[in-house]
């Protein structure tokens, strides 16, 4: 077993030396090493063994054995032979004997050391033979960086005793080869009949399939129920087919484009697509599999891959982390290029993101698009991201199925036992160029020459099972043909008939959902609570729980709602939201809210989670309306764009919760800009994947400067088509709970951004009757009552309580101020009325934007029969002045320019 000693530990060197000083005089030692020679003289009287004794030099090798044993457990990963194509790198590693005062003549003798690595009586030569065959085979193993000395030890004594060469039976040995045979022979049926069309193949990487088949299995035996995965392009069309039992027909069919779905869908190319799958294992265990869809931009699935598993864990399997398997397989390129998975290393252990770990497989081909791996990281390992979480890595060969597998299951093994990421690295190649059409030799003429001449895979391992007597070449013959055979007949039978695509929405945690109509958007829903249940969650946020040391200034807060709900029957803009997270779970749904600092809210208006002034314990007020955590709401870790990753991929799980991720200010989220283009806005058209993830994004105006007063609110407009989301700009607190509410009592789902609020927080005029939200509804538009005013002034958010008071300080009559409270969808038949109704006014569009930003492009352009008079600030290539003097000198001049002369 591992066992560590302070002697161990050191050089054996240095300290024979300084023990030599300590004998001439002990002065000449440090006080600490004074002491610590004077117990090895104690012990030299009474144990002869000690390795410092004169004429013991024997005490002396052991120690340097022991070393040498560690030095191979920590770096012999540095010499192992997982390259199949050409020489590895030559890194320093310190493991000659010389590096230990051990020589060649001490190959002969025994040494106790060798019982560490469970050999008796062994001689030197046979321990570095056993630590060879364990640490530098196909398999390098990195764990001694874990500090965790319980998944060292039980690596060491799963490793070692093995030699970590597994023992498979034979029947596992040629499904092994059967799976190899499917991988190897896909690709080259594909490459054969779809010549040049792109299908980013696997070949170089084949182990990849039956690995995945066995961590599935083997998952599944060690409780799990569930298995996520997320991917690039790279192998993916093998994966849905052999993992994931995609039809060969219809994968067929989307080479030659003959298949058809609905016009309602956009769709995607062949190797972006997810697919879920319900499979038995070989053991008879159920295990449903979910490919997670993904767009070009890699890495950028894994967070969304973290959120739908984080849902799973708790909305279907009581919390437990071993019932769901999330498995990231990444390029190697991109994995240590990409930030993203930085943020999510970050993530992996902190509550309410915690997953127990995910596998990590990195499809290892030595190469980026057309870049070399040495100009793709500084890092030695692709993987050295894994030591931020000090995780287990394991490198191993492409070429050597069983190692491949072997290290997939040890890393199955070890997430289910310690909950925490393990990374297998499989080096192989890349047997084309990056697309099959694409010219390798370009840029790596040498290392193409040798994969020219490297023989795949399957006949690799085939003439291995052959030699060892695991099948006869007559059976794998049989096995190869047999494939051949049968992909050729679904060829021709595809091409004899047409595919339709597969649909699989709505179902499990779906089903009773369906996609939005045109009609869904002219009119509101019935989003009101009944005051009974607003009543109940206004009192849980106002009474603070027995025997809690309420800080004063909390107490006084929730004092004040008190008042301003019972006495008042008033709300303001954070008590409203809180009413509407309440009263949704008091109609059986669940809320979940991350973002950075959000329990207690940026702006200090939310405190959804109280702390005890004197030991820090938490009290969550909305958590007491239903005994459950019915509210899960998380200071998010310092990201935006991993976390709004994992709160997409829990949406997409999780129809049901309303799931919110606010900004600190609205601008940061552009950080996290990826999500919103590539998965929040398009994803229904593009995958058949809804989510009604909520955006809180604050935005306004308020002389902050230029990073804190736009949300960047065009861009999202930018990004609205096909109903594809709600984008509001909200200015009550009553319209704001039913927007939030909305997202839940709709039968659909599309995500709804909203340009929250600042100063608006704690405006005098933000405030709603406790009887809108009982009665009312969302308002897309909300009308003035100035019956046939001269000039109309349309707008958008917080500009409006500044033309407000600007028109009540002035005592003008004639001028209507109407709110576009939503955006997007416009609402066709409420402006066709609004311009009827306002037919013989000026129309004017008020914005505190510049011109360049905010609504007035997308207004212009889904309004464009209104003769409209621009008013607002010029275009600008800051989003805000930096100078708060300035701002309001602006502010002012563009309300008074909204009610003065046009142009
Ligand atoms: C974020 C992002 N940047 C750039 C690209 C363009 N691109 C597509 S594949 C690729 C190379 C990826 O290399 P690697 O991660 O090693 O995967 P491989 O194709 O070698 O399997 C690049 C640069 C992309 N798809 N996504
Ligand atoms: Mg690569």
């Amino acid at each position: 077993m591992d066992k560590y000693t302070y002697i161990s530990n050191s050089n054996p060197a240095f300290i024979e030396e300084l023990y030599n000083k300590y004998k001439e005089n002990p002065e000449n030692v440090e006080p600490k090493w004074q002491a610590f020679f004077e117990g090895f003289d104690f012990f030299n009287d009474v144990n002869e063994a000690n390795p410092f004794n004169e004429g013991n030099p024997k005490s002396l090798k052991e120690i340097a054995v022991s070393k040498l044993i560690d030095a191979y457990r920590t770096r012999g990963h540095l010499i192992s032979k997982t390259n199949p194509v050409r020489e590895r790198r030559q890194h320093k590693n310190d493991l000659q004997l010389e590096y230990f005062n051990l020589s060649d003549k001490d190959l002969g003798t025994t040494f106790d050391a060798g019982t560490e690595i469970g050999l008796n009586n062994a001689t030197l030569s046979q321990i570095i033979t056993h630590l060879k065959s364990t640490y530098c085979g196909s398999i390098g193993v990195e764990f001694m960086h874990c500090q965790n000395e319980k998944v060292r030890e039980w690596l060491i004594g799963q490793m070692e005793p093995i030699s970590n060469q597994p023992n498979y039976n034979k029947k596992k040995q040629v499904h092994i080869l059967e799976m190899i045979n499917r991988a190897v022979n896909f690709e080259n049926f594909l490459q054969t009949k779809f010549v040049g069309k792109k299908r980013f193949s696997l070949e170089g990487i084949e182990a990849l399939i039956p690995s995945l088949d066995s961590a599935i299995s083997l998952g599944a035996d060690l409780g799990v129920k569930e298995c996520v995965l997320g991917m690039a392009h790279r192998g993916r069309l093998n994966v849905l087919v052999n993992v994931f039992q995609k039809t060969v027909e219809n994968v067929f069919s989307e080479f030659e484009e003959s298949n058809f779905h609905d016009d309602k869908w956009s769709g995607d190319v062949k190797y972006h697509l997810g697919r879920s799958a319900d499979i038995k294992t070989p053991n008879g265990k159920d295990v449903h599999l979910s490919l997670v869809p993904n767009p070009s931009h890699l890495e950028t699935v894994n967070p969304v891959v973290t959120g739908i598993s984080y849902s799973k864990i708790k909305h279907l399997y009581e919390n437990n982390l071993n019932s769901v398997l999330p498995i990231l397989i990444h390029g190697d390129a991109a994995f240590s290029g990409q930030g993203v998975n930085y943020e999510l290393s970050n993530m992996s252990q902190l509550d309410g993101y915690k997953v127990g770990g995910a596998i990590h497989i990195v499809l290892n081909n030595q190469i980026g698009f057309t870049a070399n791996y040495k100009e793709c990281r500084s890092s030695m390992y692709c993987t050295d991201l894994a030591k931020v979480t000090e995780s287990p890595v394991f490198h191993v060969n492409a070429d050597d199925p069983l190692a491949v597998v072997h290290a997939v299951e040890m890393a199955v093994k070890i997430r289910q036992r310690f909950g925490i990421d393990v990374f297998v690295d499989i080096l192989g190649y890349r047997r084309y160029g990056h697309n099959e059409g694409d010219e390798p030799r370009f840029t790596q003429p040498m290392l193409y020459q040798s994969i020219a001449k490297h023989d795949n895979v399957f006949n690799i391992f085939n003439d291995q099972l052959i030699a060892n007597g695991v099948i006869t070449s007559k059976e794998s013959d049989v096995m190869v043909n047999g494939f051949k055979q049968s992909l050729q007949e679904k060829l021709d039978h595809t091409r004899n008939k047409k595919q339709k695509a597969e649909l699989d929405m709505f179902k499990r945690k779906w089903e009773g959902f369906r996609t939005s109509e045109e009609k869904d958007f002219e009119q509101s829903i019935k989003t009101g609570a009944s005051k009974k249940s607003l009543d109940q969650v206004a009192k849980a946020l106002s009474v603070p729980p027995v025997d809690f040391n309420v800080f004063k200034k909390t107490e006084k807060l929730m004092k004040q709602r008190d008042d301003l709900y019972f006495k008042q029957k008033k709300v303001d803009w954070g008590l409203a939201e809180q009413l509407a997270f309440g009263t949704l779970i008091l109609d059986g749904n669940n809320v979940r809210l991350s973002g950075q600092d959000c329990q207690r809210g940026t702006f200090s208006h939310r405190h959804s989670v109280i702390k005890d002034e004197q030991n820090e314990t938490h009290y969550t007020p909305l958590n007491q309306l239903t005994n459950t955590t019915g509210f899960e709401v998380l200071n998010s870790h310092l990201s935006e764009y991993c976390v709004m990753g994992f709160e997409y991929g829990y949406s997409l799980a999780s129809p049901n919760v309303l799931t919110i991720w606010e900004a600190q200010f609205g601008d940061f989220s552009n950080g996290a800009q990826i999500m919103i283009d590539q998965y929040l806005s398009s994803s229904e058209k593009k995958w058949q994947r809804m989510s009604g993830l909520t955006l809180l994004l604050p935005h306004g105006y308020e002389g902050q400067g230029p990073e804190h007063s736009s949300a960047r609110f065009e861009r999202y407009l930018q990004l609205c088509a096909e109903n594809n989301m709600y984008v509001a700009n909200i200015t009550s607190p009553a319209n704001f709970f039913h927007a939030l509410r909305r997202q839940i009592k709709n039968k659909f789902r599309i995500p709804l951004v909203v340009m929250s609020p600042k100063s608006l927080l704690r405006h005098p005029s933000v405030i709603s009757d406790v009887s809108e939200l009982v009665n009312g509804t969302f308002q897309e538009i909300i009308d003035d009552s100035i019956k046939t005013p001269k000039r109309v002034i349309c707008c958008t958010g917080k500009v409006y309580y500044d033309l407000l008071a600007h028109r009540d300080e002035n005592k003008i009559k004639d001028v209507a101020i109407v709110r576009f409270e939503q955006l997007y969808p416009l609402p066709k038949k409420q402006l066709v009325d609004l311009r009827k109704k306002y037919a013989k006014s000026e129309w004017v569009w008020a914005q505190e934007e510049p011109e360049n930003m905010g609504a007035w492009a997308h207004v212009m352009r889904h309004a464009n029969d209104i003769d409209w008079h621009y008013v607002g600030r010029q275009e600008s290539a800051s989003p805000a002045v930096g100078s708060s003097k300035i701002h309001l000198k602006q502010q002012n001049l563009l309300v008074e320019q909204a009610f003065g002369k046009l142009n």
